[in-house]
């Protein structure tokens, strides 16, 4: 098949509230949304990129820049075996996952609804809805926190992530064990620590009960981790550290990892997430999937990632509304019971509102071939 048009858009969304973590905050994000067309069919995809380079180097600005300049001229207009193979031609570009990755979804949301089957089903799995929990951001005060994991769990969030720095950690965390002793509680460092000066304050956490400690060292630490991870009870969770399946098994082999965090936007797309998801499975290390705070079009995508039997795990995937005053799908995503139901429709199931993405796009690019 031959993809004949590509349109990117930047979609400035508002987010309901600050979102913290510890190398800084954001208030809104500005998404890039990708339509492949093909056959008459239209795929979509999103770049998960932030604003800044605080958790990858990768920003909107650096996605544009690739995407427009050498990823989509090399995807428009050329014969493909089948829309997932749609990076084939741009393996020679380093790095540049995320914006990869918008490429490599739209083109698996063109391939499952030239099909008419489910991404869900494309991609190998089989589940009608998949667990779920949230990531509560760093909060000024622990009151705020207590309310906020209150209310959480009220909803039904089958994991609770508490984004910790240091000195908002250990007696932090322990006021929200001894309030919820039995809470599903996990912490999400996003690199702040070193092994060197704070082993400390990661020993402090070891007696909290917590599911898991996501990322706590350097982003490309492979090696503090594993010996981190071996003078802690609490399995190691990378995120920031897993880009790809060759990253993982050096995670796994090394011992840096006992659970792992799989984010398609980060890791260059869903090819990648299911050989990441394989190998930790051969080595029966559980999986689940991250979130990037991503608009509905993102969250569809990783809904249909969380299919695949290893995701053991909740994901970050909450309701659209812990994100959004209005998402631009529909419809919204909303779990019950602490389980996001599966969009069972051709492709991500979910239909863009076109009215609302056209009033909020602040810039276009089109490809056409
Ligand atoms: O580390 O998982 C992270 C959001 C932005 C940047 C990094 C992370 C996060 C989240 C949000 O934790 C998870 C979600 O999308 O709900
Ligand atoms: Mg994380």
């Amino acid at each position: 098949m031959r993809i004949t048009r590509a349109v990117l858009r930047e979609v400035p969304l508002a987010l309901r509230e600050w979102f913290e973590i510890s190398s800084g905050g954001m208030q809104a994000r500005r998404v890039i949304l990708l339509t492949l067309e093909g056959e008459g069919v239209e795929g979509w995809g999103e770049c998960v990129a932030g604003e800044d380079p605080g958790y990858s180097y990768e920003t909107s600005d650096t996605a544009w820049l690739a995407l427009t300049r050498w990823i989509l001229p090399k995807v428009v207009g050329k014969e493909l075996e089948d829309a997932r193979s749609v990076l084939d031609g741009v393996s020679w570009i380093r790095g540049h996952r995320m914006a990869k990755a918008a490429v490599e979804m739209a083109g698996w949301d063109l391939e499952a609804k030239r099909r008419g089957v489910s991404l869900a089903a494309l991609v190998g799995g089989n589940r009608e809805s998949v667990p779920v929990g949230v990531s509560i951001g760093i909060q000024k005060t622990d009151d705020a926190l207590l309310a906020k994991v209150e209310g959480h769990l009220a909803e039904g969030y089958r994991k609770i992530k508490i984004k910790i720095k240091p000195g908002r950690d250990g007696s932090m965390l322990e006021a929200v064990r001894s309030r919820f002793p039995d809470a599903p509680l996990m912490a999400d460092a996003n690199s702040a620590y070193r092994l060197e000066t704070d082993f400390e304050a990661l020993e402090a956490l070891d007696s909290l009960g917590l599911m898991m400690i996501e990322q706590p060292l350097g982003h490309d630490d492979y090696l503090d981790h594993s010996r981190l991870q071996a003078r802690l009870e609490t399995p190691v969770c990378l995120d920031e550290s897993i880009r790809s399946v060759g990253d993982t098994l050096l995670a796994l082999h090394l011992g840096s990892t006992r659970i792992v965090n799989i984010k398609p936007g980060r890791v260059g797309g869903l090819a990648s997430s299911i050989a990441i998801h394989d190998a930790c499975g051969a080595a029966d290390v559980p999986v689940w999937c991250g979130g990037m705070l991503e608009s509905g079009i993102g969250r569809a995508h990783n809904v249909a990632l969380a299919t695949l039997p290893g995701f053991s795990v909740p994901g970050d995937i909450s309701n659209s509304k812990r994100y959004w005053d209005e998402d631009i799908i529909e419809p919204e995503f909303e779990m019950s019971d602490g389980l996001m139901p599966v969009p069972q429709g051709p492709g991500i199931g979910v239909t863009p509102r076109m009215d609302r993405i056209r009033a909020l796009t602040s810039r276009t690019e089109v490809f056409e071939g």
